[in-house]
């Protein structure tokens, strides 16, 4: 029998999850030789704002995503710094994704650059999953130059990890009956979910890999991460009963980001908002949704959370209109009491959803 009849007969579900290598930053190489071999951030520029994406040049130099562009100039003085240019990142995720429905209709986009695929019955009747995620990543080099890497296993979480484990142009695969110890050997910042903070938290209460997080029951999970526990406790022995959603049904789109460092000036919260702005109205044409209601939330560097929403009496029209109502949500709220570390905006109110009976007049309306 082969590998793959086994996974069969065990039930098992074959996962890919694909994602670009320095996104951004790889798109503005590609399309300007000089930046080529360079150290490259996109945004940050003139020392202002956050650093979107950096080239893996100018890793080697320290420098990150969602860092300020003053402290990566620091790090790396040759640093090249390029204008975000989110039409042309739109139509890479474009490509990608028709390259990933080729093979499935199960196409999970995570966001512009990363998609989970569920391959356990394949278009084409390839058959193993790893063959599969080797033609996507050829194939996407083929036909947007740029390279991405690739996570096979069981499932979304194994998938995940894999796809970061070999980057840049790597591949990884997590085979049943690996998940278990692949995941204790990682440190737990690895793992998705748990950001900077999350993983200070752990290593405050002791646990600094998988084996630490798995040593752990779940009622002390409970105790210290409440409704995460569950998750964390299955993630922590390679199991993620998570389907791959192609279609969610939702009664929200949006988007949100946690900043390496508390923002507060109005030009760095600005170009975050513009930033965000993209990306979640990119979420918002690709599912052809419409919707009446913006929020914006805002989560302070003493973690309070704030949203501001507004809502029109008609579906909001087009970028410029979302773009100018969370523009106006988010100068309403200047100068901020503190900075913040976390920006986030949906729209809601979505077409098809039964609309409330109460709803204010076009207003504003506080939710917090
Ligand atoms: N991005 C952003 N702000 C962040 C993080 C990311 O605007 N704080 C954007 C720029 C990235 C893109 O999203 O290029 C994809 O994010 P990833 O986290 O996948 O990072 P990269 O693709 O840049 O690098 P990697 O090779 O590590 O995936
Ligand atoms: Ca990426
Ligand atoms: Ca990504």
């Amino acid at each position: 029998m082969t590998d793959e009849a086994d996974d069969e007969a065990a039930g098992l579900r074959k996962i890919i999850h694909v994602d670009m290598d320095a996104f951004f930053a790889s798109v503005e190489q590609r399309d300007n030789p000089e930046l080529r071999g360079k150290p490259v951030a996109v945004g940050g520029g003139g020392g202002r704002g956050v650093v979107a994406a950096a080239s893996y040049e100018a890793r080697q130099f320290g420098v990150r995503s969602a860092m300020p562009g003053v402290t990566a100039r620091r790090l790396c003085p040759d640093l090249v710094f390029v204008r975000a240019r989110f039409d042309a990142y739109q139509e890479v995720s474009r490509q990608i994704r028709a390259v990933f429905r080729a093979f499935t209709p199960h196409v999970e986009p995570l966001s512009l650059d990363e998609a989970y695929l569920d391959v356990t019955e394949d278009l084409q009747g390839i058959g193993s999953a790893t063959r599969i995620a080797e033609l996507i990543r050829a194939r996407i080099k083929a036909e947007t130059g740029l390279t991405a890497s690739a996570g096979v296993s069981y499932n979304k979480f194994l998938a995940k990890l894999a796809s970061d484990q070999n980057k840049p142009d790597g591949l990884c695969v997590i085979r049943p009956g690996e998940g278990a110890a692949f995941v204790q050997a990682l440190p737990v910042r690895r793992f998705h979910g748990i950001g900077p903070r999350g993983a200070e938290k752990m290593a405050r209460l002791g646990i600094v890999t998988g084996a630490d997080l798995a040593a752990k029951d779940l009622a002390w999970l409970r105790q210290n991460f409440g409704s995460f526990a569950d998750y964390l406790y299955r993630a922590a022995r390679g199991i993620d009963l998570r389907p791959v959603r192609a279609n969610r049904i939702r009664k929200s789109l949006g988007g949100e980001r946690t900043f390496g460092e508390d923002i507060s000036s109005g030009p760095a919260l600005r170009e975050a908002l513009d930033t965000i702005v993209e990306i979640v109205w990119d979420r918002i044409a690709e599912k052809d949704t419409k919707g009446r209601t913006v929020t914006l939330k805002m989560k302070y560097s003493d973690f309070q959370i704030v949203s501001r929403a507004r809502s029109l009496p008609r579906p909001v029209a087009d970028k410029r209109e979302f773009a100018a109502i969370a523009r106006q949500l988010l100068d309403d709220q200047l100068p901020l009491p503190l900075p913040i570390r976390l920006m986030g905006l949906t729209l809601s109110a979505l077409e098809g959803e039964a609309r409330e009976p109460e709803r204010p007049p076009d207003g504003q309306l506080s939710l917090l």
